[in-house]
């Protein structure tokens, strides 16, 4: 299984929860910039036209996108890891309620952020939008530990990969205390820490990107044993 990934993009997530599930896959780095395979410059679009990571290529040769199905198929390959409820649950609903949530309202929302060509006016509306943090904060007022209460599971990868670019799009946690908790504690787990280091990252993405982003970490495919 080859996971696709770029460094501290939203396939961070993906990364994360092979790791905590204990899954075996290789790590194949993609230059977002120019649609390549890191380490030969092969076409990234002959694999995923859509040019986007986090894509999964199944051993049968079936390719995964979209990181809630992504993320979702993980979970699943691993139960005993319970990143996910059970298919078919009314918890398991409301993990791909908050995956999609996470995907369109933070996520997306904040992917022109990233653009020079975004107007000011624009980017100002959206980091003046404060509904999502405040909806996030909102669900874990109750003092839960984890989105989904207190097992982590793979909502919690993606809200961290998201909300870890926040410094350098000018998206600030400190009217957000619970969330701002939030991204020590994930940050603090094993399992995420080792994926930020074979990424070549630190917890919190710096406010402008490291001169050698986007291709920190090794260009080599790496292998999860
Ligand atoms: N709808 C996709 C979006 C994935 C996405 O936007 N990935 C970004 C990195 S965080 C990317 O690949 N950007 C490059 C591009 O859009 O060309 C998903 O949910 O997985």
């Amino acid at each position: 299984m080859n996971l696709y990934y770029s460094p501290g993009a939203c396939s961070l997530a993906a990364h994360i929860a092979m790791r905590e599930a204990g899954l075996s896959c290789t790590c194949v780095r993609v230059d977002l910039m120019r649609k390549t395979i890191a380490a030969d410059g092969s076409n990234y679009l002959a694999i995923n036209p859509m040019g986007q990571v986090p894509s999964l290529l199944l051993d049968d040769g079936v390719l995964l996108t979209e990181c809630a199905a992504v993320l979702q198929y993980i979970a699943d390959l691993a139960p005993s890891a319970r990143l996910a409820p059970p298919a078919g649950s009314l918890e398991r609903y409301r993990l791909m309620s908050i995956l999609n949530f996470i995907g369109t309202e933070l996520h997306k929302a904040f992917a022109p952020l990233f653009h020079s060509h975004t107007s000011e006016d624009y980017k100002a509306a959206v980091r003046g939008d404060r509904r999502a943090l405040l909806h996030i904060e909102a669900m874990l007022a109750d003092g839960r530990s984890w989105l989904m209460g207190e097992d982590f599971g793979v909502a919690d990868a993606y809200l961290f990969s998201v909300l870890r670019l926040g410094p350098r799009i000018g998206i600030g946690l400190e009217a957000f205390p619970r969330t701002a908790e939030f991204m020590a504690r994930t940050a603090g787990r094993a399992a995420v820490g080792r994926a930020l280091a074979a990424e070549g990252l630190h917890a919190a993405a710096p406010s402008r990107p490291h001169p050698a982003s986007p291709h920190a970490g090794s260009a080599s495919p790496h292998a999860i044993a």
